[in-house]
């Protein structure tokens, strides 16, 4: 069990305002943020981060929709990060999210799901070096 997990805010969430909201119940949850970035994928970046569900059907939409505006990505440390991020997060489908997640606050669809977070410490070590230099965790 590592301490760290990673995240994004998705560009449904920053379209419609809730970054800062999102990010306010992270840290309200116990995580502390040890790297953080506003920016945006391509949509080659969000194919090669998302690879794993190449053959997926809904990894073209997943592409599009992952490149189609501006994400936080971040770093959080707690113990237990990843298993407790994923249950402030809930489920994948909003709609079968328990109440007071985030999905189940500000995620519309299993496809537009306002936020990311790590499934193992393997994924969440993988993803943090797809996004942060060394120099740029802290
Ligand atoms: P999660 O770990 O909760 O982010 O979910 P998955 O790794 O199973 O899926 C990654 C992303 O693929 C989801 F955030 C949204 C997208 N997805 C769909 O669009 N449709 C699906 O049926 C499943 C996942």
């Amino acid at each position: 069990m590592s301490n760290r997990t990673f995240t994004m805010i998705k560009p449904d969430a920053t379209a419609k305002g809730y970054t800062g909201t999102i990010i306010n119940q992270i840290i309200e949850a116990g995580f502390t943020i040890k790297a953080m970035k506003w920016t945006k994928l391509t949509t080659e970046q969000a194919g090669e981060f998302y690879a794993i569900h190449k053959k997926r059907p809904f990894f073209g939409e997943l592409v599009t929709f992952m490149s189609s505006g501006p994400i936080v990505a971040a770093i959080l440390e707690k113990k237990n990060a990843v298993n407790d991020f994923r249950k402030l997060i809930g489920a994948t489908n909003p709609a079968q999210a328990e109440e007071g997640t985030i999905r189940k606050k500000y995620a519309a669809s299993v496809g537009e799901n306002a936020v990311h977070g790590s499934d193992s410490d393997e994924n969440a070590l993988i993803e943090s070096d797809f996004f942060f230099s060394k120099l740029e965790r802290f």
